[in-house]
């Protein structure tokens, strides 16, 4: 393992031109916390502590940091063809790729289509959709249904379906002909819920609603994450998928599910669609796809989807949509190494089996001063603090400080810390973490 001397290398000491996404740039600059290493479950911070990861990166590295059958792939790729064009070429590896993600997607969703980030697989779903039904004779059919709370990247679609105020309020007028399901939240009837929360299926109903106002013949698709992530872990009501996916089959309208976070194990099975048992028409991947170590996302969908689009003169284009760097090798490369490793090392059965641990760990916050909530599901939780009055948003980022200080990174989400481990974590470094993070809640007013 290098030394964090020999790690921090690069001349740091003008953090100015980098304008930093989603940060408090002035305090971030003011104090850094300026990361050099990483492995396993843990990060290694510039002055050499050793921080656990607690959040994967950003959801990302569900199998651990800088793992060697990876890193020896990309390698191995970067010395071999550092580059080769998806539109109108292909590279064999890609459909591989492409194939191995069908035989752990749901059944009939038989056709991939690759990008980069995520904010590009919601756009790329989103267009999808709209093109479908126009393929079908249905143009009219463009409008889409988000969630209040959701998040679905930063695009213009993604932040149009999105439902976070904050990440909406800069954009002007974003998409038109887009409307909003209700969050599911709900403090007063189901706060510290373990897992799926009781109350909330009536919350899906609210689609029958938007259908009547808009009339189903105008809309193309609905877009919700199984388990909202970001947002600070909301479970999904129970049965709440399952209404949602027979109100869209009674009005034709597609159902696309943003497993960007809740894909590759992270909610204790391959995605959310089986953990729920409920298949969408398509959905986006993301982060655990390469386990983080190269950008790539996919829209995986149903076979009848992409066969919609295979008509016309068959020289010519059937979707004219995708992005330079589509399946590109290194991160194909990525993306199969991991699938390998997930495999091998069982490791979405290993987030299964260590849910119970981490769900005991993370509800041992309650009682704490100020803890009003704490959420649950698979590898994904998160803990609630009242908000300070006048300064929303405050208390949590002093916690989400102490931890980094004290030994643990984690997601801050307004007044939300969010939790969601890489897979390979022990029990007891579970339980150390939790310790780590209690005491930080406890020396915060
Ligand atoms: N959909 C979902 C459900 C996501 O969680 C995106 C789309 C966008 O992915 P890209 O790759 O474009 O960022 C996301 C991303 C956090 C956090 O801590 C969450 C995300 C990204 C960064 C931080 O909550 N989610």
């Amino acid at each position: 393992m290098p030394t964090a001397a020999s790690l921090a290398h690069a001349d740091t000491n003008n953090l100015e031109p980098f304008f930093m996404p989603f940060t408090a740039n002035r305090s971030f600059k003011a104090d850094p916390r300026l990361i050099v290493g990483a492995e396993g479950v843990h990060y290694i911070a510039r002055d050499g502590r050793r921080i656990f990861d607690a959040s994967a990166g950003l959801w990302c590295v569900n199998a651990g940091h800088c793992r060697k059958p990876i890193v020896e792939a990309v390698q191995r790729q970067v010395e071999t063809m550092d580059f080769a064009p998806t539109f109108q070429m292909g590279h064999p590896a890609a459909f591989e790729l492409a194939s191995r993600i069908m035989q752990i997607a749901p059944p009939d969703m038989d056709s991939v289509f690759f990008a980069n980030s995520g904010s590009e697989a919601v756009d790329t779903a989103l267009k999808i959709a709209i093109a479908w039904h126009r393929a079908r004779g249905e143009g009219q059919r463009t409008r889409l249904i988000g969630r209040e709370r959701g998040y679905h990247g930063v695009g213009f679609g993604g932040t149009s379906v999105g439902g976070i105020k904050n990440n909406r309020k800069a954009f002007g007028m974003l998409l038109p002909g887009v409307d909003h399901l209700p969050h599911t939240l709900d403090l007063a009837g189901n706060a510290f819920s373990r897992g799926e929360p009781e109350h909330g299926i009536h919350l899906a109903d609210q689609l029958e609603r938007i259908v009547d106002l808009h009339d189903a013949s105008t809309i193309a698709a609905v877009i919700v994450e199984p388990v909202a992530g970001s947002i600070g872990v909301y479970p999904p009501p129970k049965g709440y998928l399952k209404r949602l996916r027979e109100i869209c089959d009674r009005h034709g309208i597609l159902l696309i599910f943003d497993e960007v976070i809740t894909g590759f194990g992270r909610v204790g099975a391959a995605f959310a669609s089986e953990r729920f048992g409920v298949t969408p028409d398509m959905m986006t991947l993301a982060k655990g796809l390469t386990n983080g170590t190269v950008p790539a996302s996919a829209v995986v969908m149903k076979k009848e989807i992409y066969d919609t689009f295979m008509t016309g003169p068959e020289w010519m284009v059937e979707l004219t949509h995708g992005y330079t760097y589509s399946a590109h090798p290194l991160a194909v490369a990525a993306g199969l190494a991991t699938l390998d490793l997930y495999r091998d090392e069982q490791l979405f059965e290993r987030s299964a089996s260590l849910s119970p641990v981490f769900e005991d760990a993370v509800h041992s916050l309650k009682g704490l001063p100020n803890v009003i909530d704490v959420r649950n599901i698979g590898m994904m939780g998160a803990v609630e603090f009242a908000p300070r009055d006048g300064e929303p948003g405050r208390r949590g980022y002093d916690v989400f400080l102490d931890c980094w200080q004290s030994g643990v990174y984690c997601r801050q989400a307004g007044d939300t810390l969010a939790f969601s481990p890489p897979f390979i974590i022990e029990d007891g470094q579970i339980e150390e973490i939790f310790g780590i993070v209690a005491d930080a809640v406890r020396r915060t007013d």
